[in-house]
């Protein structure tokens, strides 16, 4: 089975969902014969980005890396995903530039800070807000919004499987399999 290869890059708030979407997103295409990989905090910033942290000068060099893997994967014919809140407008823009045109499909997972430190599965929202956790995206250091992204999906409203099928509907109208 053929398809083209590309990034699904999703970015969004910690708690929007972007790793669990980006698993569901994966399953359905392994279904459908497609070659993919997802990279996410478990499996990058245990290793290739053990030693960084969550400056501004970190989170630039975490998603520059993770952007070079992602492009190695691109090249080898995967279809990429990753899963990283990459706060910055500069940092995704840069990560976009890497790709060929087409290629960085931005999809922003919308949902309200609300919401996400509502959910709080890891319990670091309520450390960031006693001030324990430092630099926490949303209290205490800036998500920036993608203005223009390729898609915008929201997680905070909707059930998992119709941001998979909204996430599979644009891949097929864009042809990539
Ligand atoms: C944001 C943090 C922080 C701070 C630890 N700020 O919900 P999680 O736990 O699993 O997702 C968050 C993850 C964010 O790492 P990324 O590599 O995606 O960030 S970035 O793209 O900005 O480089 C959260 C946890 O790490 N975490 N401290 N201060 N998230």
């Amino acid at each position: 089975n053929v398809h083209r290869s590309a990034v699904l890059w999703f970015t969004g708030l910690s708690g929007s969902g972007k790793s669990t979407l980006a698993h569901a997103v994966e399953e359905k295409l392994y279904q459908l014969g497609c070659r993919t990989f997802v990279l996410d905090g478990d499996n990058v910033r245990q290793g290739l980005c053990s030693d960084l942290g969550f400056s501004v000068e970190d989170r630039s060099e975490n998603i520059r890396r993770i952007s070079e893997a992602a492009r190695l994967l691109v090249e080898s014919g995967v279809i990429a995903m990753t899963a990283f809140i990459s706060p910055f407008r500069a940092d995704r823009q840069k990560a976009r530039s890497i790709f060929p045109h087409g290629d960085f499909i931005e999809i922003f997972c919308e949902a309200s800070l609300a919401v996400c430190e509502q959910r709080d599965v890891k319990g670091l929202y309520k450390r960031a807000r006693t001030g324990e956790v430092k630099e926490f995206t949303g209290i205490s250091s800036p998500y920036e919004a993608p203005a223009t992204p390729e898609l915008i999906v929201r997680t905070g409203e909707l059930e998992l499987e119709d941001c998979v099928a909204q996430v599979i509907e644009f891949m097929e109208r864009r042809d990539i399999f």
